[in-house]
C-alpha cells in the first residue's frame, strides 16, 4: 500500500516535471517566434522606406531634415518619375510617418492592451492630395522614442539626434538614414525590442 503510494506520488512528480519541460519549451518557441517576427517586421519596414527615398529628389523634399535635431518622424517628398533629354520629371508627393496607434493615447499607459506602451505606426501615403491618395501600413509597434531615449531634451543614446523618435529620417551630407525602432508584445507580458538603420544616398 504505502508502495503504491509512493510511486503514485514518484508518477505524479514525474508527469509535473514532463509538464514542465513542456511549458518551457512552449514558452521558449514563442519567445522565438516573436523575435524573428520582430526581426521580419523591422526588415520589411525598412528596406520599404529606402526603396521609397532611394530615388527622391532632393529638392522636392518639405522637410528640412538637417536642421531637425530629432530627425524628421515625417517625409514628404517626391521621387524622380523620368529623366529625358536632361529634363526631371518627378511622380506624385508621397508621405512616410508615424502616428499613434487609433485606440492609443500618449500617456504612458497600454490603452489599448495589446502590451505595448504609446506605439505607433508607420505610414506610407501615395499620390497625397490627389483623388487616388492612398495609405499603406507598413508598420506596427513602432516605438514612441527611439531606443534608449526619452523626451528629456538629451541625446542619451548618442547617436547625435534629441529625443528622436522611434521612426525617424536624420540626413548627413547627401545621405538620408532612416532608423526604427520597433517593439513586439510576447504572451508572458515583456516586449521584444529592435531597432535598424538604412541610408540612402541622394542622387537627384
Ligand atoms: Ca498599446
Ligand atoms: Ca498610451
Ligand atoms: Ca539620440
Amino acid at each position: 500500500m504505502v508502495e503504491l503510494a509512493v510511486s503514485a506520488v514518484i508518477l505524479s512528480m514525474m508527469m509535473g516535471f514532463i509538464l514542465m519541460v513542456q511549458t518551457t519549451g512552449q514558452a521558449a518557441a514563442d519567445q522565438t517566434g516573436m523575435q524573428d517576427e520582430a526581426d521580419s517586421r523591422l526588415t520589411r519596414a525598412l528596406e520599404r522606406a529606402a526603396n521609397e527615398l532611394r530615388s527622391v529628389v532632393d529638392a522636392t523634399i518639405w522637410e528640412n531634415i538637417a536642421s531637425l535635431d530629432a530627425g524628421a518622424s515625417q517625409v514628404t517628398f517626391q521621387a524622380l518619375e523620368s529623366l529625358q533629354n536632361g529634363v526631371a520629371t518627378t511622380g506624385p508627393v508621397k508621405r512616410l510617418e508615424v502616428e499613434l496607434e487609433t485606440s492609443e493615447q500618449l500617456d504612458g499607459i497600454d490603452n489599448d492592451g495589446d502590451g505595448l506602451v504609446d506605439e505607433g505606426a508607420l505610414y506610407l501615403t501615395q499620390a497625397l492630395g490627389e483623388a487616388d491618395e492612398m495609405r499603406v501600413l507598413l508598420c506596427r509597434g513602432v516605438r514612441n522614442t527611439f531606443s534608449g531615449e526619452t523626451l528629456d531634451l538629451t541625446d542619451e543614446n548618442g547617436n547625435g539626434l534629441v529625443d528622436e523618435g522611434g521612426f525617424h529620417v536624420g540626413r548627413e551630407g547627401d545621405r538620408l538614414i532612416i532608423r526604427l525602432a520597433l517593439e513586439v508584445a510576447r504572451s508572458d507580458g515583456s516586449r521584444v525590442e529592435r531597432t535598424g538603420e538604412v541610408s540612402v544616398r541622394i542622387r537627384n
